[in-house]
């Protein structure tokens, strides 16, 4: 019996994924939970395990395509059945080659193709993913040429449509189109009539000039972008420009504190827990206590409402090879020293080595990012959205700094300083609470217990 191999489900919002890589040729054998394939989804990339042991039989899904969760994939099964594979395939599961539409279902049409409502038309032009894609940048379909099966508009119309600067209100289809000079019209994520969304409201936002990326005899290397790296574009671009005016102050802290306990509990901690003790688990600490003092700061917004988040996730940003991801330690609050190094280090070697699944980067209600590792002094990042700050962690060095004994005598002393940067947003989040909430941090870092004394 031949085994198919389904396109799994990586997260509730998740509807369609990218095969990236086949780990085997037709015709291999393959063990039980070795890699079989990889994939990219609008979340996270990820390797997928055989979920059985035998020889690949059939391939059914090309590199770089992309189709629905839950559709066939592939087929495996013994040895004996390798060349019968073919027969066997329904027609619903026919291979798909680079030719076939993209966004467009496997499936055959259902009846809501017949819908002749402006839903319903939406609807059959698009997948749930593009849909969720115009919702998101709030993009009016209706105006995005669709290059799929029957007009549909896929997900790389609607890339190509957003990498152009050409969003508009959802609703707004008479309005005349935007030129390729437009910048992104501000616009309701939710209610069209509301006035205010996540954009600012009424802010004129100047066109951005197109200048051409080279010139006519310029000796240069052109490769495309990875989905990751147009996902972090297109994220970057919309926070700063489209969502959040961003504000930044920064702080020095003396860490010197947490460098006496590391170095003194390194070795106990690391062999009661089993995990590596880093900077990062104190630094966390210090947030969560800033967070709880200053909710806002965890906060989002929703149109005219602010959304008080009654749990603290804390997103990290990890660097990888090929660029960066930002797992979530989902309720952090409720983690001691411990804890926070386990689940950071779990999820940080998860990351490298493409283990994470969709929901685990997602419902972050605040980020940390430490460039600290790479040298840095401090950083200033942008927000993530639907965030409302993040800070960043400078190179933890040592300085000469000016002490002030309890005598009130002053002295030059050699201490580990490190400079925090936080980026928020001034929607909700005024200056003199951005440092309050650091002042919080910074008392912590320099005078706080850990619970490890
Ligand atoms: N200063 C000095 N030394 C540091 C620092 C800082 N800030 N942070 C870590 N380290 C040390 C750490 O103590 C380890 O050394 P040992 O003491 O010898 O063990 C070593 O560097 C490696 O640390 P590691 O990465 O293993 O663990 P850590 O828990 O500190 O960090 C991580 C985990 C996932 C956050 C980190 O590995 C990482 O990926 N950081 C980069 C994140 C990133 O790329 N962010 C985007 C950068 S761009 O934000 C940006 C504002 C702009 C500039």
């Amino acid at each position: 019996m031949a085994f198919d191999v389904v396109m799994p489900q990586m997260g509730e919002s998740i509807a369609e994924a990218t095969i990236l890589k086949w780990h085997r040729k037709v015709g291999e054998q393959i063990g039980k939970d070795e890699t079989l394939y990889e994939i990219s989804t609008d979340k996270v990339d990820a390797e997928i395990p055989s979920p059985i042991q035998g020889v690949l039989l059939e391939i059914l899904v090309d590199v770089n395509i992309t189709v629905p969760v839950g559709s066939v994939v592939a087929r495996l099964g013994d040895a004996s059945e390798f060349g019968k594979g073919a027969a066997t395939a329904p027609a619903a599961t026919a291979p798909i080659s680079a030719l076939t539409s993209l966004a467009a279902p496997v499936h055959p049409m259902s009846t809501e193709d017949d819908d002749n409502s402006l839903e319903g038309r939406l609807r059959t032009m698009s997948s749930p993913l593009v849909r969720e894609m115009a919702k998101q940048h709030n993009v009016d379909l209706t105006r995005v040429p669709g290059t799929g099966q029957q007009g549909r508009v896929t997900k790389e119309d609607m890339e190509a449509f957003l990498a152009k600067g050409a969003s508009a209100p959802v609703g707004a289809s008479q309005a005349p189109a935007p030129t390729s000079g437009d910048m992104p019209r501000m616009a309701p994520t939710h209610d069209p009539s509301a006035p205010t969304m996540g954009a600012v409201p009424g802010l004129a936002v100047p066109p951005i000039a197109h200048v051409p990326a080279f010139g006519a005899g310029e000796r240069v290397k052109v490769e495309p972008m990875t989905r990751m790296r147009k996902l972090i574009a297109e994220n970057m671009v919309n926070s700063k420009l489209r969502v959040s005016p961003h504000v930044y102050t920064v702080f020095e802290i003396d860490m010197s504190n947490v460098a006496r306990l590391r170095a003194k509990h390194r070795k106990a901690f690391e062999e009661s827990y089993g995990t590596k003790l880093s900077f990062m688990p104190f630094i966390m600490k210090a947030v969560i206590k800033g967070l709880q003092a200053f909710p806002v700061v965890n906060a989002s917004v929703d149109g005219d409402n602010i959304v008080y988040k009654q749990d603290i996730n804390l997103g990290i940003a990890v660097s990888l090879d090929w660029g960066l991801i930002v797992p979530v330690v989902k309720h952090a609050d409720s983690l001691n020293l411990g804890g926070l190094a386990r689940s950071l280090n779990d999820l940080a070697d998860r990351a490298r080595s493409k283990k994470l699944v969709p929901d685990e980067i997602s419902g972050g209600t605040f980020t940390i990012t430490n460039p600290g590792v790479f040298g840095d002094i401090f950083g200033l990042p942008i927000i993530n959205q639907p965030q409302v700050a993040i800070q960043s962690i400078g190179g933890i060095v040592k300085r000469p700094v000016v002490v002030t004994d309890a005598n009130g005598s002053d002295a030059i002393a050699i201490r580990q300083m490190m400079y925090s940067g936080l980026s928020f947003d001034h929607r909700i989040v005024d200056g003199a609470v951005a440092d309050q909430f650091m002042s919080v941090i910074k008392k912590e870092l320099e005078t706080g217990a850990f619970g490890l004394e």
